[in-house]
């Protein structure tokens, strides 16, 4: 057993670099193209139906690729639970994990949502390696430990076996909304590197938020210490649902489904350049410490064939950049600026293109200011390029905020 798990993890680490995702959109499931379904999970027209309202049935659906978890995520599914026999259960789960089993991955029925296993299973029935969140509508108290039926719970065992015992819940809450009433309900998960943010319907105010990491885990709400994931080239995991019916069923039917990667937000306002171009500055991530990630920082739209730069701080702050500029300063010095290079495009046109390699910059430049990083500081970035007809020669984009992750 030991063996084999270690195998399926090394090899899927040796393919991650060309398979693994960081995105995807599902408006609805009229096609189920790109993912893999188990068990009793089917499409119902354009609904995703993980169980169908039918005695013990199990379901597992995954995104066929991996995708990158670590650096953070924000993913939004709506589901409705419709057509309740014996009072409805069991429940649907959203499921992130790196069970040895891959896209195959699939529980018990039940209780189990699909994800966990009965006392009685076989060792290898629950998904190892893996974190649940339980959309849970089927109260049993022993041996399960249930609060009510309807609430929601994260559940993880770290490296190890998960199941629906609450002992295993690092967060817990049991909204005022009745997930089981045939509405149509959004979850929102969003994964900020050391918390887990879940949202119902409200999807400004988390519901419930626990404080987590797929790399160092987390806490059991009843005392004790999980750690996280051994994720795909320490990166990424199977995302998708599970669920589970027994004596009582219902629907559980997932309607749409968003993914996308963290990126840090940028703030303050562009300036204006001499033939009306406004640089755009964006991440694809924030830095990693252990650069987990590619941290790329793009400034857009800059005027072609101009000289710049992009550099940084520690502090944010907006003061005008000259008189009669459109530009601000939006990063308190004392700055670093990375190298200076060439914008590209064309001549008078908005083509031109900044870029800074965060990772190699910092490598390469390990007394830069800033340095030694750790997880939490912020850096602010932001780009400077010449427009001579400009106040002062030369004009700034926009800015960016960024956070060290683990
Ligand atoms: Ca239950
Ligand atoms: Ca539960």
């Amino acid at each position: 057993m030991e063996r084999s798990v270690l195998w399926s993890i090394g090899c899927a680490a040796a393919l991650a670099p060309a398979s693994v995702a960081q995105s995807f959109n599902y408006v609805d499931f009229s096609s189920t193209s790109g993912l893999v379904l188990n068990g009793n999970a089917a499409a119902s027209g354009s609904v995703l139906r993980v169980t169908p309202a039918a005695s013990d049935q199990k379901g597992s659906v995954w995104y066929s690729q991996p995708i990158d978890v670590i650096a953070g995520f924000d993913t939004t599914f709506t589901f409705r639970i419709t057509q309740l026999t014996g009072g409805g259960a069991d429940g649907l789960a959203f499921v992130i994990q790196d069970d040895p089993r891959g896209t195959a991955a699939l529980g018990d029925k039940g209780s189990s949502m699909g994800y966990g296993a009965e006392p009685t299973s076989p060792a290898g029935t629950a998904l190892s390696n893996s974190l649940a969140i339980e959309i849970d509508t089927y109260f049993i108290a022993s041996p399960w430990g249930d609060p009510d039926g309807n609430h929601l719970s994260i559940h993880t065992n770290g490296t190890g076996e998960n199941n629906a015992y609450e002992s295993l819940s690092i967060g817990l809450a049991s909204p005022a909304t009745n997930m089981s009433n045939g509405s149509v309900h959004t979850l929102r998960v969003r994964y900020n590197p050391g918390v887990l943010d879940i949202y119902l319907d409200n999807l400004s105010t988390p519901l419930l938020s626990a404080n987590y990491s797929f790399v160092t885990g987390g806490s059991w709400t009843g005392g004790g210490s999980v750690g996280g994931l051994a994720l795909i080239g320490n990166s990424a995991a199977h995302v998708g649902f599970t669920a589970g019916t027994g004596g009582a069923t219902e629907n559980h039917d997932v309607l749409s489904w968003t993914w996308a990667p963290i990126v840090p937000p940028a703030y303050c306002t562009s300036g204006t350049s001499g033939h009306g171009c406004a640089p755009a500055i964006s991440g694809n991530a924030n830095p990693s410490l252990a650069f987990a990630n590619p941290c790329l920082i793009t400034v857009s739209s800059v005027e072609g064939q101009r000289n710049g730069i992009l550099f940084y701080g520690l502090t944010q702050f907006v003061q005008p950049w000259a008189s009669g500029s459109t530009s601000y300063l939006c990063i308190k010095p004392p700055t670093q600026r990375a190298g200076s290079q060439n914008s590209g495009g064309t001549v008078g046109l908005c083509d031109g293109t900044l870029s800074l390699d965060w990772n190699t910059f910092q490598q390469s430049n390990p007394t830069a200011l800033g340095n030694p990083w750790s997880v939490g500081r912020e850096a602010f970035c932001q780009g400077w390029y010449r427009d001579p007809p400009a106040p002062k020669t030369t004009n700034l984009s926009d800015a960016l905020w960024l956070t060290y992750l683990p």
